[in-house]
Formats: C-alpha cells, sequence, structure tokens
C-alpha cells in the first residue's frame, strides 16, 4: 500500500461556520443586503414604511456558493441575519420567495434571537414554524418561506437548499403572503391579510 498518495490530498475546508453566530468565511461566501427601501412594499402599513429610514439595514444573508447557481445536484448553504423591529404594527421579515423550482425543498435551522417561518403553499394556506430554541424547520416544495423577527435581538437562522432551486420573487411582490405577523397586545399573531 503506498500510504503517502493516500494522504496527498487532504484539504483543508474552503469555508467555515462560525456555530454559535451562524457567521460564514471563507471561498465561494458572497453576502447581500436589503434595506428598509428594499422590503417597504411588504408591510401593510404603507405610511409607517414610508415614515421609516430607507436606508435602515433590514437583513443580511451570507451564501456559501460552492458551485455556480442552477447547477443540477448542488446545494447551497446560507445563513440570514434578519434586525429586530417593526413597520407599524408588523415585524421585520425577509421578502420571501417560493423557489423557480417549484418542488424544491429546503432546510432552515434557528441560531439566534427568537421569530418564525412564515410558510405558504401555492393554495395561499399559510402557517409558521417558532424560530427558536434550535429548531430545525423542512420547507416543502412547492411553498413559499419568509422570516419573521418578533424578538428584540437579530434574527439568525441557516438554510441549505438546491443549487438550481433558484427563486420567485414575483409571485410574493405581487400577490404577498395571505397571512401576516403583526403585533397585537404586545403578542404576535398571524393575521389574515384582509383584516
Ligand atoms: C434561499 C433561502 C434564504 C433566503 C434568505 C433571504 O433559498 O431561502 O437564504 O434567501 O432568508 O430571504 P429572501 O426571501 O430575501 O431571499
Ligand atoms: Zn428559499
Amino acid at each position: 500500500m503506498n500510504i503517502s498518495s493516500r494522504t496527498s490530498d487532504i484539504r483543508e475546508p474552503d469555508a467555515h461556520v462560525e456555530l454559535p453566530t451562524g457567521v460564514l468565511t471563507g471561498e465561494h461566501v458572497a453576502e447581500s443586503v436589503r434595506t428598509i427601501a428594499d422590503i417597504a412594499d411588504c408591510f401593510h402599513d404603507r405610511a409607517a414604511a414610508d415614515a421609516a429610514d430607507p436606508a435602515q439595514l433590514a437583513y443580511r444573508v451570507q451564501r456559501h456558493a460552492p458551485v455556480p447557481e442552477g447547477t443540477a445536484g448542488g446545494l447551497m448553504f446560507g445563513a440570514t441575519f434578519l434586525q429586530p423591529g417593526r413597520v407599524g404594527d408588523e415585524y421585520l421579515m425577509t421578502r420571501g420567495h417560493f423557489h423557480a423550482k417549484r418542488d424544491a425543498g429546503e432546510y432552515y435551522w434557528h441560531i439566534a434571537g427568537q421569530g418564525m417561518l412564515v410558510m405558504m403553499d401555492e393554495a395561499r394556506h399559510c402557517w409558521a414554524v417558532w424560530l427558536r430554541n434550535n429548531a430545525l424547520v423542512y420547507v416543502p416544495g412547492r411553498t413559499a418561506h419568509r422570516m419573521v423577527n418578533t424578538g428584540a435581538e437579530p434574527l439568525v437562522a441557516g438554510a441549505c437548499w438546491p443549487a438550481d432551486a433558484g427563486h420567485d420573487y414575483d409571485a410574493i411582490a405581487s400577490h404577498g403572503f395571505a397571512t401576516r405577523v403583526r403585533c397585537i397586545d404586545n403578542e404576535p399573531r398571524l393575521v389574515a391579510d384582509t383584516e
């Protein structure tokens, strides 16, 4: 047995995840930033959205993309850092999306802070799962998903999804989610969008 040839391709990882914080560092890691201006149209209280500072940070997303987006069979790994706060009585949220490849699922797991992952199927039936206490949440295919921060600290969650899932933001931009998470009597409540 040629031991040296068997040990000659031991590599360093190309990236690291700091488990207590979710922060990603290393190769193939990119970051995007969304401000209040980028999510202003998500809130039902447009006057409150217009009154908010458009440049205020809403959330950051870090992605480790070891293969080009769209690669069949590949995976993406990400972390979302969603600021606390409200616009009117509605908590800060991510824009939310269906996957363009509709049957693509996704894993989310809670890292820090407290909030919910709001999901909506194609019939616009909505539900939410708490993102707290190290929750692991599976998002089935054909299900839009959005993080909502109901706490006082940044809500941090990891995610892993197929590299060819793609993102369809238009369906949410046009019709929104059927359910909102609003602060009522100092509690987060799911409220139908028509109310
Ligand atoms: C990607 C995954 C997350 C979100 C992130 C921001 O499939 O679901 O990384 O991209 O939470 O949300 P959004 O809706 O602005 O992409
Ligand atoms: Zn997704």
